[in-house]
């Protein structure tokens, strides 16, 4: 175990290469989207980079506009990132089109690096950023390039077709994401039996995770975090999907408990106040693997 590891601390330094690249549409008021995601790659000690899908106009309090900018600047986005600053994990945000959906899994499709995809369909606050096509892409294009998809229910629903109102119907959704080459789903279900519980797919079992209550209606950006911070702790070169997915529970959980209050409306994550080492997570020593 390395001396950083083993004091608890954790040395940004001795991970220079730490570098993760999010394709994802900006929230202005920073609680979502590639601000979302670039804060939580830092706050892990990752070098953050980004492609710009979508803009959304939007605060606290609603989305007023969303503007596509064309699928061909985010393709020279991702090229420029690609050829010149080389990502060890890669994080998929909102892709609004079909089109988007296409062009980006064409852009990825080469990559070697972990891919983490948040299939973002609607906004917290309801806005659509997603059209019906752009599942079909999403399903055909984008899942087979994924090592982790997240979902929350209504996303799962729509990409699996498939009702999620009982445990069973939660494990076929995760074999139908298996089927469209999703090698670890993330299904963040919601409230089952009173209880927060997510399902874990993994190569030869599935986990069921209960625990803290991610998605309240009361927080925003608490799913780009999630995802964030399992890109992040690829990037750091864990691949412990377990573990990572343990951690990255635990500190949007923290995130979401700190509650700023700021802004009018829906609060905002803050993820200024996670810690905590993707490695911590591991079993055993923190030496072994999946
Ligand atoms: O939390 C999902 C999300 C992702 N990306 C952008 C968003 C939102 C939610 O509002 O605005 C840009």
């Amino acid at each position: 175990m390395s001396k950083a590891r083993a004091s608890g601390r954790r040395k940004i330094s001795m991970v220079p290469k730490a570098t993760a690249l999010t394709i994802a549409g900006s929230d202005p008021s920073g609680g979502a989207g590639l601000q979302a995601d670039l804060k939580t790659f830092q706050q892990a000690g990752v070098f953050g980079t980004s492609a710009v899908t979508l803009i959304t106009v939007q605060n606290t309090q609603g989305v007023t506009r969303v503007e596509m900018l064309s699928p061909q600047l985010v393709r020279e986005q991702i090229r420029a990132v690609l050829s010149d600053i080389p990502p060890r994990a890669i994080k998929v945000g909102a892709l609004g089109t079909s089109e988007m959906v296409r062009v980006v899994a064409e852009e990825l499709k080469a990559c070697t690096c972990p891919i983490v995809v948040d299939p973002v369909l609607v906004s917290k606050h309801g806005h659509s950023l997603a059209d019906d096509d752009a599942v079909q892409t999403f399903r055909t294009s984008l899942l087979p390039l994924a090592t982790v998809v997240t979902p929350n229910r209504l996303e799962a629903e729509r990409l699996t077709g498939i009702v999620l109102n009982s445990n069973e119907a939660c494990r076929r959704a995760i074999e139908a994401l298996r089927t469209a080459g999703v090698r670890y789903p993330l299904i963040k279900a919601g409230l089952v039996d009173d209880v927060a519980r997510h399902w874990l797919g993994l190569p030869h079992v599935d986990k069921q995770i209960d625990g803290a209550w991610l998605d309240k209606t009361g927080v925003h950006g608490s799913g780009c975090v999630l995802a964030a911070a399992m890109t992040a702790a690829f990037a750091l070169g864990c691949r412990d999907v377990s573990a990572i997915t343990a951690y990255a529970i635990e500190e949007t959980f923290s995130a979401i408990a700190i509650n700023t209050r700021l802004g009018l409306g829906i609060h905002p994550v803050d993820v200024r106040v996670m810690r905590r080492d993707p490695f911590e997570f591991l079993p055993g020593d923190g030496s072994g693997s999946p």
